[in-house]
Order: structure tokens, then C-alpha cells, then sequence
């Protein structure tokens, strides 16, 4: 993405609602979210943690997701108060080779579980406010479609933990 259409999606994130901005990244919806939200009963979160590492990198936040209403869920992106900023990420395999693509939008069919976990889908933490410790608890919303959001606490775990 471009510098100039990164300012232009951040100001339309500003002046509209989210479902509209297909095009934007999580990051900017995460930035963004930040009126008052609904709460989102039907999604059930477990096992959230984060993998703590040694070095000041972007950190990957893992949880399962179940979905216990019978509407679909649309995960649209997270924000953490520990992080500057959070993205949604997808883990892939080529040929040997790890790579990582955004994902915008994620949706959990009533009765469905999604699972954020090594190798696969996470929650791509970056510049925390301060260092974490082991143990340590953070919070991080998570936004879906229709306003509605559920802040869930993550527990910080050491970097040899799946
Ligand atoms: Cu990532």
C-alpha cells in the first residue's frame, strides 16, 4: 500500500462506518474503531494468549474462536491499549518458504470455531507501549461487523510455548 492511500483510507476510516471499506487494511480498521461499541454475546474466546519474544519484534496473538449465536460473526480486525498498532494476519507456506498476507475480514458461521494458531491465522501485535512479562495479562478487542466488539485478555506466554 502507498503512503498517499494510506492517509486517504485513514480519513475515510474517520468519517464512515467500517463494513463499506472493503478495501482497507485491519490496521486501519483497528485504528478506527474507536466509537462506542456493542458488545458481540455469541463469541465465545478461549485459550487467547500471546507468545512473548526476546527481541522488540511484532509479537503473534493466538485464540479460539466459537461462534454460539446463529448469525455469522465477521471478524474485521483487533486494537490492543499495549500495542500501536495490530493487523490480522495469515500465515502461508510456499515451497519452503513462511509468508505472511493481511487478512481483512474473517467469517465464523453460527456453530463454527476459528482457530488463531502457529502457522496459520494471528493476531500481529507491533510496538508495544511498554515491555511485557511472562504471565501478564493484555487486553485486546476484538471488532466484528455491525459495531460490535469483545474485549478478551491475553495471557503473555514465553517464546518456546505454541
Ligand atoms: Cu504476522
Amino acid at each position: 500500500m502507498t503512503e498517499s492511500k494510506l492517509t486517504l483510507t485513514t480519513k475515510l476510516a474517520g468519517n464512515r462506518r467500517m463494513p463499506s471499506l472493503g478495501l482497507l487494511t485491519a490496521a486501519i480498521i483497528a485504528l478506527s474503531a474507536c466509537s462506542l461499541a456493542l458488545a458481540a454475546p455469541q463469541a465465545i474466546v478461549t485459550n487467547a494468549r500471546i507468545r512473548l519474544l526476546p527481541v522488540d519484534l511484532p509479537l503473534a496473538g493466538y485464540f479460539d474462536l466459537m461462534n454460539r449465536g446463529d448469525q455469522a460473526l465477521i471478524l474485521l480486525g483487533a486494537s490492543s491499549p499495549a500495542f500501536n498498532m495490530t493487523h490480522m494476519h495469515r500465515s502461508m507456506e510456499h515451497g519452503g518458504t513462511s509468508t505472511m498476507v493481511s487478512v481483512e475480514r474473517l467469517e465464523i458461521k453460527p456453530g463454527a470455531a476459528l482457530h488463531f494458531s502457529p502457522g496459520g491465522y494471528h493476531l500481529m501485535l507491533m510496538h508495544a507501549i511498554k515491555p511485557l512479562k511472562v504471565g501478564e495479562k493484555v487486553p485486546v478487542v476484538l471488532k466484528f461487523t455491525g459495531g460490535q466488539s469483545l474485549q478478551v485478555m491475553f495471557v503473555v506466554n514465553s517464546a518456546g510455548t505454541e
